[in-house]
């Protein structure tokens, strides 16, 4: 049986999805098609018949304009998509969607597309098997013992995440990740000899990599050998892989050949070169051969899986406690109740609330034995770290307080690579101003639906004499834009502990954000923040004469107006709304008791950006806001001067009431 008959089938299947789309990259398949079929083919532990088994090799293709790649790889291997599926490709409802979508074509690890950030989710998904070996396997018994497999072209290359994360991945001697670079010296704009001369494979090795060159990748033995080479490994691999893009038609080696179909001549043409079965344009024909082939791929992956599953079983009942455990690690559901944990929500005093993150995070360390997370070296300031629960190093895998160094992007990838990798609650902190560094792996996350947590502190122009560039303005306005994304800002302790809970229960990523600077506790805030907003110190009347709403520190600046407006006769409510997206998706009802429709006279009150806002005031409302950048000062100085003051907030209520 001829082999390369599968890598001609990628790259015809890809070529045709492409010409019959009439969009998207034909190219990288076709020039990646032999590369491809050396990890599927020969050396990737995988069973089609179960795209979730644990203990499966992962593959990212961090290039996902190549999706096709992908796309023809799952339909030979037998993953469930159909030649009627391939036919759809980039079509509205599709299971070919133009880029890879998690969740969405079964065997899709992650959503790429953004160049860089899948090879950063992929260091996150070796980096979490590592954690979970050294967990879960007893002598004899490697029940997690499997490799990462990215293929990356010169984008991911290009861009910086992909340094942050590979930088890591050596310091870390992450040696189960395989990258494979397709280096066929094209991208867009045509040869990469114009923006990229630099010698990747002396970077990777100054990172601490295994570098493996294979100057002819269009054979897939060739790749095959060298893989056999990084699985021996102590150090993460870079194979690469000179190809030609195009491979096959007229157009290879060209960037004409990146994204635009073909064309049916040359489609014709490249079916004539590999000697292929038809010489349709757009046949979809594929040999019973290779399908032959992939089915014993196939069987081999399903006993692969069996005989793991009986080893699974032995360990189960050697290690009873262990499997307990393990099965914990593997829901989604809390392991303790924490809603009805008295001393989870129990708090004294004024804090920050980044402290009281820090409080809950060591109070969770015990409770969550797969809570694990870091910052982006600002541990003492984003109050991130677990006391007593280790370093996690290259030397020591058990440690579950990461160090990403100051590369918040790859840390917010790796973080969701680990929870795509299953087994982990991932967490990482930093500056909130700085999550603008974040955003693109905040949003993917969104899309993904992963329940990654951000600690974002010093959320304000609290932040004081570090002045505009630490001073975050618009960034509330920008998080609360993405579609998905929990954004919480606790008003104090106990709102904070309800973040966290909320965090570990919503099926979605959490972006916590906390101050620097102290805030009161109020008696009645705690779980009714789950709901996003609600009535934290409220008016005498039903319908009061007017409403003030808040988030984190200005929370207590409201209730310190309402007091003034009653020495005036003003019947003021404060609205507590930590999160726009928990309040928003609220009974009517609900909504109607704390915002109640007839009462117009409504102040907002937060020291950010005052875009948002007007949806819960209306027009006859008012926001108090900042719609310019900080200064360097004290921050109580800051505060003052931007009119957060309890007379400045009871003057604008009072002219709503004017109204
Ligand atoms: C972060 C990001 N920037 C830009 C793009 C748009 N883009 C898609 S593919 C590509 C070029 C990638 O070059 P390469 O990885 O060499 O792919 P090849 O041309 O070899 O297929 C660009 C700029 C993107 N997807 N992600
Ligand atoms: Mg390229």
């Amino acid at each position: 049986m001829n082999e390369n008959k599968v890598v001609s089938a990628i790259r015809i299947l890809s070529a045709e999805a492409v010409q019959k789309a009439k969009s998207g990259h034909p190219g990288m398949p076709m020039g990646a098609a032999a590369m491809a079929y050396a990890v599927w083919g020969r050396e990737m532990k995988h069973n089609p018949a179960d795209s979730k088994w644990p203990d499966r090799d992962r593959f990212v293709l961090s290039s996902g304009h190549g999706s096709m790649l992908l796309y023809s790889l799952l339909h030979l291997f037998g993953y469930g998509l159909t030649i009627e599926d391939l036919k759809q490709f980039r079509q509205f409802g599709s299971l070919t969607p133009g880029h890879p979508e998690y969740a969405h074509t079964n065997g899709v690890e992650t959503s790429t597309g953004p160049l860089g950030m899948g090879i950063s989710n992929a260091v996150g998904m070796a980096l979490a098997e590592t954690v979970m070996a050294n967990r879960f396997n007893r002598r004899g018994y490697n029940i997690v013992d499997h490799n990462t497999y990215v293929i990356l072209g010169d984008g991911c290359m290009m861009e910086g995440l992909s340094h942050e994360a590979c930088s890591l991945a050596g310091t870390l001697k992450l040696n189960k990740l395989i990258a494979l670079y397709d280096d066929n010296e094209i991208s867009i704009e045509g040869s990469t000899d114009i923006a990229f001369r630099e010698d990747v494979p002396a970077r990777f090795r100054a990172y601490g990599w295994n570098v493996i060159d294979v100057a002819d990748a269009n054979q897939f033995e060739n790749v095959d050998a060298a893989i056999k080479l990084a699985k021996l490994s102590d150090k993460p691999n870079l194979i690469v892989c000179h190809t030609l893009i195009g491979y096959g038609s007229p157009k290879q080696g060209m960037a004409s050949a990146h994204g635009e179909p073909l064309g049916e001549d040359n489609i014709i043409a490249l079916k004539k070169k590999l000697h292929w079965i038809d010489k349709e344009p757009m046949s979809f024909a594929v040999p019973e051969e290779v399908y032959q082939i992939t089915a014993k791929t196939a069987q081999a992956g399903a006993k692969a899986q069996e005989k793991w599953q009986k080893l699974f079983e032995k360990w189960s009942e050697k290690y009873p406690e262990l499997r307990k455990e393990w099965d914990i690690w593997h829901s989604e559901d809390l392991p303790v109740d924490l809603l009805n944990d008295e001393s989870f929500w129990a708090f004294e005093g004024k804090a920050a609330t980044r402290n009281s993150s820090g409080t809950v995070i060591n109070r969770l360390a015990t409770k969550i034995p797969n809570l694990i997370g870091g910052s982006g070296d600002l541990a003492p300031s984003n109050k991130t770290y677990m006391k007593g629960q280790g370093d996690y190093s290259a030397e020591d895998r058990s440690g579950r307080n990461l160090h990403f160094g100051v590369r918040e992007h790859a840390m917010a990838c790796i973080c969701a690579g680990m929870k795509l990798h299953g087994g982990l609650r991932p967490y990482c902190g930093t500056f909130f101003v700085f999550s603008d560094y974040m955003k693109n792996a905040m949003r993917v996350a969104a899309i993904m639906k992963l329940p990654v947590t951000y600690v974002l502190t010093h959320d304000s122009i609290g932040v004081g004499e570090d002045g505009p560039t630490h001073q975050p303005v618009e960034q509330l306005a920008g998080l609360r834009a993405i579609p998905g994304l929990v954004v919480f800002r606790p008003c104090d302790s106990h709102e904070v502990a309800a973040g966290w809970y909320a965090a570990l229960t919503q099926k979605r990523p959490v972006a916590l954000i906390l101050s620097r600077q102290d805030c009161q506790l109020n008696e009645k805030s705690g779980k009714d923040a789950l709901k996003g907003g609600y009535i934290i110190s409220d008016s005498r009347k039903k319908n009061p004469d007017c409403i003030l709403i808040a988030s984190g520190s200005e929370v207590e600046l409201c209730v310190a107006a309402q007091t003034l407006l009653k020495a005036e006769g003003i019947d003021a409510r404060v609205v507590s709304m930590p999160s726009f997206e928990l309040f928003d998706e609220q009974s009517e009802e609900y909504k109607q008791s704390v915002l109640p429709s007839k009462v117009r006279a409504r102040v907002a009150v937060e020291a950010g950006a005052t875009l948002g806002w007007h949806k819960y005031v209306g027009l006859d409302g008012k926001v108090l806001g900042i719609d310019r950048f900080g200064q360097s000062a004290p921050y109580k100085f800051l505060f003052k001067e931007y009119g957060f003051t309890p007379e400045h907030v009871c003057e604008l209520a009072k002219e709503t009431l004017k109204k």
